[in-house]
């Protein structure tokens, strides 16, 4: 695997060399100061990319080109952020950058209930708390027939939850679900949060689905003519949430997309976090099923419990089988004879990290530990599949 860790820009408190000399050879990143939905301009990309090349690295994966609203609601000027899309498309190939990064979940990116979780060890992880989430849309949010979507055993905790928080682990939980978590190029407040929930009264799973592969078809043949990969990344949590609708979530999802619009160009970011969190998602049988289509990796692990939480674990424990998720990418990449870009996905806020102002789950010492187990357990696999 080329190993890479995602770089926010000159702003990120992690800095090239800290990722170089963490063992990387890339970074993944992106231009987070163009407005979601604007072209993004040549000379911006090339001087990332210069920024990038003076220390030693190359700009492996683009994480993420935003997909604009109006292109999931196809509303107002939805079109003209397709041409821009694929114009910003066509300047990455032409600086030789040629694997793009997005998802296609409505309104909001990743989510999480909790950023500072404490593990028994005194490290801290970002945990998704089924109660203070369910909390949060009925006594925060206070969503129109919210309370149809959960069991009354469900709401009963979720208003014990409530009412145990101080008004100002209120504003953290809201703040966590709707400000927007790194890499999210979206914040709102409550009141913008309502109002952009009512976008999407009228569109249901079928419906955001047609509009993806309706973006994917006038997108793919562009990026296909100019040799770059689409990597759609999964939903995190891997379903629909506050209402709104996902259909990036499970193999059948991808099998749909992946038939729809059959260009290798039509690619998937494979991050084993996301996709672990369902029990009926079998991640090795994802790789070899998507074998094709696989060209970015994330790496990380959750653990889950019988009531829908799930906290961030170490790399290598958590229910992903990470031993046979990096075994069976050897055997992918053997066969596809390539190297697949991978980044540690996440990692614990720990050491010296714990006193310092952090982008959560982006931390330098926590994604470090990761890579180093990851690239130990490559090597060790690889070497014996060699020695056989
Ligand atoms: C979270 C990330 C996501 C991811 C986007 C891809 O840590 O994995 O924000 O970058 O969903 O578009």
């Amino acid at each position: 695997m080329m190993h890479t860790m995602r770089w926010y820009g000159p702003q990120d408190p992690v800095s090239l060399s800290d990722i170089r000399q963490a063992g990387c050879v890339g970074v993944v990143t992106a231009l987070h100061h163009i407005q979601n939905g604007e072209t993004w301009p040549l000379v911006e990309i090339q001087k990332r990319k210069l920024d990038i090349e003076s220390s030693g690295m190359e700009w492996l994966v683009v994480e993420s080109v935003p997909i604009h609203e109006a292109i999931k609601t196809q509303s107002k000027a939805f079109q003209k952020y397709i041409e821009n899309y694929k114009q910003s498309i066509k300047n990455l190939a032409e600086c030789g950058i040629n694997v793009i990064t997005y998802n296609f979940m409505p309104v909001l990116d990743w989510t999480r209930t909790d950023l500072s979780y404490t593990l028994e060890d005194g490290s801290k992880a970002l945990l998704f708390e089924r109660s203070a989430y369910i909390a949060f849309d009925l006594y925060i949010l206070k969503r129109d027939n919210a309370e149809l979507d959960y069991s009354t055993n469900e709401i009963a905790h979720a208003k014990k939850r409530f009412d145990e928080m101080n008004g100002e682990e209120r504003k953290v939980l809201e703040k966590n679900i709707i400000a927007g978590l790194p890499g999210s190029e979206e914040s709102f407040t409550i009141e913008q949060f309502r109002e952009i929930l009512n976008t999407y009264r009228n569109i249901d799973a079928n419906k955001l689905r047609d509009h993806l592969i309706y973006f994917l078809q006038e997108v793919i043949p562009v990026a296909e003519a100019c040799g770059v990969k689409m990597v759609i990344h999964p939903d995190d949590p891997p379903y629909p949430i506050l209402g709104l609708p996902r259909v990036v979530s499970t193999a059948s999802d991808l099998k749909y997309l992946f038939e729809k619009v059959p260009s290798l160009s039509n690619g998937l970011c494979f991050c084993t976090g996301s996709f672990g969190v369902r029990s009926d998602n079998f991640l090795v049988e994802m790789i070899f099923q998507f074998s094709e289509r696989i060209n970015f990796l994330h790496l990380r692990s959750t653990k889950r419990n019988v009531f829908g939480d799930f906290y961030e674990d170490n790399h290598l424990e958590g229910d992903v089988d990470m031993y046979g998720v990096v075994k069976a990418l050897i055997e992918v990449m053997n066969t596809r004879q390539i190297n697949i870009p991978m980044r540690p996905d996440h990692g614990h806020q720990m050491l010296d990290d714990l006193k310092k102002q952090t982008n959560p789950g982006y931390s330098a010492i926590g994604r470090l530990k990761g890579l180093a187990e990851l690239r130990g357990l490559e090597m060790g696999i690889s070497r014996s599949l060699i020695n056989i």
